[in-house]
C-alpha cells in the first residue's frame, strides 16, 4: 500500500489506532481469504480492493469531494443509493463489523447493545474509520430500538447526522411513510449538494444501481451449482465490497467474476468437492471484517451457498422497476423496491422465512444456519419461529447467537460440526 499517512491525518484519523486496526485486518484477511484453495482468478480484484480499502478508495472519495461531490455514509440498506447518485454524490457503507474500542463505546451505551452498534461507536470514538470521517452526511435510520436510540447519542459525535424514520409494518400507511421519508431525504441531499434531482439524473442512478444488483444476483444464482464454483467466504466478500466500491467498476468486476464462474460450472470445477454439505446462512448482516462464522462453517467441510442477509440477498434481490416518467412516479418505483425488504424490524414479517425456504430449495442447500448477534432483539426474536417453520418444512436448522470476538469460536465449531453430522444422517 502506498503511504496514505498524510491523507489519514488530514481527515482526523488516529494514526496509532488505525495502524493497529489495519494490521489486525490484514492478518485476518491473509489467514482467512488468501489461504483458501482453488479460488477464482476474478477474486484478485476483490483482494486488491480490500488491500486498498482504507487507501486508494479513500483517496477516490477525497478526490470526489475536491470536485464538489458529497460523500454520504450509512448503516442500512434502506438508505437508497439511487437518491445519492442522483445528486452526483458518493454512497458508502460505514464500518461496523469489528470489535474495536468497545470499552469506549460502553461509556456511552449499555453493555447489552449489539456488536454492530458498539462497533459504529467504537470506530467513531477511536477515529479509525476513514469512510465515517470522509462522510459529509451520516444517515441513520429508525429501524431497531437499539439503533434508533443510539443515533440520539451518535448525533453530537458526527458532523451532520441525518435520521430517517422507517415504517414497522407493511401497510399502506407504512409505504406512505417510507415514500415521504425518501422525499425528505431528497430535499436534504439537494441542500447539501446544491444539485437538483431530475428525472434524467434519477433514471440514470436507478440504472447504475440496478446493474450492480443484477450482477450480484447473477453471482447468487451461479452458486446453485454443485460443486460450488466459489466459496461462501469469497461470495460474502463480494457482497461486502458492494458497499464500499465505485458502483460501475464493481458491477464490471462482478460480471467478470461471473463469466469465469460460468466456465467453472460448465467444466465441473469447484472450490470444494461435489457433494460437500451445502448450507444457507440467514440473519443479521455481516459487515467487513465480520468473517468469523463463515470461516468456522467452511473449515468444517461444508460450503455456504447463499446469505439471507442485508449483506447478501435481502439487500440486493429486488430491482427498481421504473414505471412512469415523472419524478413522483420514479420515486414511487423506488419506494416499492425498498418496501419489499424483509428486515426483522417489520411486524409481522412472514416473507423473510418464505424466502429462506425458497433459497434453500433453489440453491440445493441441506440446512440453514440462523445467525443472530447477541442482544439483537429483532433477529433473536424471529429466530425461534423461523427455526420452527423451517424444521416443520423438513429443513434442518441451527440457531447461533454470537458477537464479534473469537472467544466462543471453539464452542461454535463444535455445534456447527454436530449440526453437519445431523444433516448427513438425514
Ligand atoms: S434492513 S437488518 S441493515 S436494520 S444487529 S443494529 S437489527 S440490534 S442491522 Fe439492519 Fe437495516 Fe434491518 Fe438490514 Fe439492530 Fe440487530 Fe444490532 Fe442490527
Amino acid at each position: 500500500m502506498s503511504d496514505y499517512t498524510k491523507m489519514w491525518s488530514s481527515i482526523g484519523l488516529d494514526l496509532k489506532g488505525h495502524d493497529a486496526l489495519l494490521s489486525v485486518l490484514g492478518n485476518a484477511y491473509s489467514d482467512i481469504f488468501l489461504s483458501q484453495k482453488n479460488r477464482p482468478q476474478g477474486m484478485k480484484y476483490f483482494d486488491f480492493v480490500m488491500s486498498e480499502v482504507h487507501g486508494l478508495r479513500i483517496k477516490e472519495l477525497m478526490d470526489a469531494k475536491a470536485q464538489g461531490r458529497k460523500v454520504i455514509g450509512s448503516y442500512c440498506v434502506f438508505v437508497p443509493e439511487e437518491l445519492v447518485l442522483a445528486v452526483d454524490g458518493v454512497a458508502v457503507g460505514l464500518c461496523a463489523g469489528a470489535e474495536f474500542n468497545f470499552e469506549g463505546a460502553e461509556t456511552l451505551l449499555p453493555r447489552n447493545t449489539c456488536s454492530l452498534i458498539k462497533a459504529a461507536f467504537g470506530f467513531k470514538l477511536g477515529k479509525v474509520c476513514p469512510y465515517l470521517e470522509a462522510s459529509d452526511v451520516v444517515v441513520g435510520e429508525n429501524t431497531c430500538d437499539g439503533k434508533k436510540k443510539a443515533y440520539e447519542i451518535f448525533g453530537p459525535l458526527v458532523k451532520d447526522l441525518y435520521v430517517m424514520d422507517l415504517p414497522q409494518t407493511k401497510s399502506e400507511m407504512g409505504r406512505a411513510l417510507l415514500k415521504e421519508e425518501y422525499r425528505k431525504f431528497i430535499k436534504k441531499l439537494e441542500k447539501v449538494s446544491g444539485k437538483k434531482v431530475t428525472v434524467a439524473s434519477l433514471k440514470k442512478a436507478v440504472e447504475i444501481v440496478n446493474a450492480k444488483r443484477k450482477a450480484v444476483k447473477r453471482l447468487a444464482a451461479i452458486r446453485a451449482a454443485d460443486p460450488a464454483p466459489i466459496s461462501g467466504l469469497d461470495a460474502l466478500l463480494v457482497n461486502q465490497v458492494f458497499f464500499h466500491d465505485d458502483p460501475i467498476r464493481f458491477t464490471d468486476s462482478v460480471n467478470n467474476l461471473c463469466d469465469e464462474l460460468d466456465h467453472r460450472v460448465k467444466n465441473g470445477t469447484g472450490v470444494f468437492p461435489k457433494g460437500t454439505t451445502r448450507v444457507v446462512v440467514s440473519g443479521c448482516p455481516m459487515a467487513v471484517p465480520n468473517w468469523k462464522l463463515p470461516m468456522l462453517i467452511e473449515s468444517s467441510k461444508a460450503v455456504i451457498v447463499g446469505e439471507e442477509s442485508c449483506v447478501g440477498e435481502r439487500g440486493s434481490r429486488f430491482l427498481t422497476e421504473v414505471k412512469g416518467n415523472t419524478l413522483d412516479e420514479i420515486l414511487d418505483s423506488i419506494t416499492d423496491r425498498y418496501f419489499n425488504i424483509d428486515c426483522a424490524v417489520f411486524t409481522p414479517n412472514p416473507s423473510r422465512c418464505d424466502y429462506v425456504k425458497e433459497m434453500t430449495k433453489k440453491l440445493h442447500a441441506r440446512g440453514v444456519i440462523h445467525y443472530s448477534l447477541q442482544f439483537c432483539q429483532p433477529y433473536l426474536m424471529e429466530s425461534g419461529p423461523v427455526e420452527k417453520e423451517l424444521e416443520t418444512s423438513g429443513i434442518p436448522t441451527l440457531r447461533l447467537e454470537t458477537d464479534y470476538n473469537q472467544e466462543d469460536a471453539g464452542q461454535l465449531k463444535t455445534r456447527i460440526e454436530a449440526f453437519f453430522e445431523r444433516i448427513k444422517r438425514k
